[in-house]
């Protein structure tokens, strides 16, 4: 293959999110979430925004798709709101709810785009937090195989590319920890509270992969999204590359390792002590249920050294290296490749892809056009990363870009902007900017042009 080009089988993606995008979260019988509560909370939102509108995407997807379909992107990756189809989290059903995702299927499909959906990107129903402490509590983790059941059994046929939970940590320990948390419900707790979270998630992840077997066709593929911290080795010497491996695995023990290895690591263990969280036998033989991909959300990494015991130096981030719009938005390119491998040299899973990957710039409309040249450089030396991992052997099957539109970033608001497409959110008109041009092209020639 020559240098630069994509295997005749690798796939192209756009990512969002139900909350990001939609709009109308009340829409239809929808219940109120976490996010919601925080967003009618003076100061909740940073910008004093909201998500009433986001990209209105709950009305205008026919349009949206059609966008899609034009730039060649195949996949669409996009999550259902847990409160539309169980407002309270749990008991009545709200049909109303599950027509949006599946009239939204129903016209991927119609033009040739395979829906990937996540069921859990972050908002949880306020019921569940309200009469159970949402995450704090394994019902949580019931519920949501619930949730995913009936999720599985509605869209049956139509979805076969699942992925459980996106992001684990920022539904859990960016929740519930013992600053207060920054994203919602914002609970002070101890840290065996705050470890118990993330065991709950997890736990929550193996029931939906169990409900979603039992409901789905034999062919459905299920993984979930993760964004583990990558440790990139600075020069790539054995020594300096086997550290960032060690490291990596102990970074992410109470996510993907547990989930991988069907067990906590013992030195994960051995730090909390007291604090670790409850949990049984059988509870980390659902959590390790086999999955069919790891789906892997890649923004950036760190560059090491290795130390003496084999441990990693984690270099400071130079002063006047590029970074993007986001506090933690440090472009390392070199991440996309070494999140592949290490993950592929540490547990073989049958495939992967890349769920996220993208960056926040200050885009500014020029005679109607968006020139997004840093957003252009960000995602061509990513991908540069990608094909050397698909040269070596683990290139994943696929690549989705985060996001199609800009939207509604969390607590920051509108005011951080994603999107190969710009959405002017007082007319909700849309521009394809620069990028968007640039990824189009890649897809029609199959190179990283
Ligand atoms: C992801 N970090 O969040 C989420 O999945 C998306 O919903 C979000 O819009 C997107 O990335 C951009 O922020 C992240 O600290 C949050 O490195 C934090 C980090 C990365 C991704």
């Amino acid at each position: 293959m020559a240098y630069g080009e994509f295997p005749a089988d690798f796939r192209f993606g756009a990512a969002t999110s139900s909350l990001q995008v939609e709009g109308s979260p009340r829409a239809d019988g929808a219940g109120e979430t976490t996010w919601g509560v925080l967003a009618a909370t003076p100061g909740g939102i940073l910008d004093g925004s909201d998500f009433d509108a986001a990209c209105d995407f709950y009305r205008r997807y026919p349009e949206d798709i059609a966008l899609m379909k034009d730039m060649g992107i195949d996949m669409f990756r996009f999550s259902v709101n847990w409160a539309r189809i169980f407002p309270e989290g749990r008991g009545q059903y709200n049909p109303r709810g599950m027509d949006f995702y599946k009239h939204l299927c129903g016209e991927l499909l119609k033009n040739g785009i395979t829906p990937f959906v996540t069921l859990h990107h972050w908002e949880l129903p306020q019921a569940l937090e309200r009469d159970f402490g949402g995450w704090r509590s394994k019902e949580t983790s019931k519920y949501f195989g619930d949730f995913a059941e009936k999720v599985g059994k509605e869209l049956a046929g139509m979805v076969k590319n699942y992925f459980t939970v996106n992001e684990i940590s920022n539904f859990t320990e960016t929740c519930y920890n013992t600053e207060g948390g920054y994203s919602p419900p914002q609970v002070k707790c101890d840290r065996k509270t705050e470890r118990q979270c993330v065991h709950n998630a997890i736990l929550g992840h193996g029931l939906a992969v169990e409900a979603l077997r039992r409901t789905s066709t034999a062919d459905t593929e299920i993984g979930l999204a993760e964004n583990p911290g990558v440790f990139i080795p600075a020069i790539e010497t054995p020594e300096n590359i086997e550290a960032c491996k060690k490291t990596f695995r102990l970074a992410n023990a109470a996510k993907l390792t547990a989930i991988c290895e069907g067990a906590y690591p013992e030195e994960y263990l051995g730090q909390l002590g007291a604090d670790a969280p409850d949990f049984t036998d059988e509870e980390m033989r659902i959590i390790s249920s086999p999955l069919d991909f790891l789906g892997l959300n890649i923004y950036c990494g760190q560059y090491t050294l290795a130390n003496a015991n084999g441990s990693v130096k984690v270099l400071p981030f130079p002063e006047g290296f590029p970074v993007t719009q986001m506090s933690w938005g440090r472009v390392t390119p070199e991440a996309l490749y070494w999140g592949l491998r290490t993950c592929a040299e540490l547990w073989h899973a049958p495939k992967y892809y890349i769920t996220e990957n993208g960056c926040a710039t200050a885009d500014v409309v020029r005679d109607g056009k968006v020139y997004d040249t840093e957003r252009v450089m960000f995602l061509r030396a990513y991908m540069q990363n990608m094909l050397r991992a698909v040269r070596e052997g683990f290139g994943p099957a696929g690549y989705f870009a985060w996001s199609l539109l800009d939207n509604f970033e969390w607590r920051e608001g509108l005011s951080r902007r994603f999107g190969l497409v710009r959405v002017d959110y007082e007319t909700q008109k849309r521009t394809v900017k620069l990028s968007g041009e640039f990824y189009r092209e890649i897809i029609r020639t199959r190179k990283l042009v």
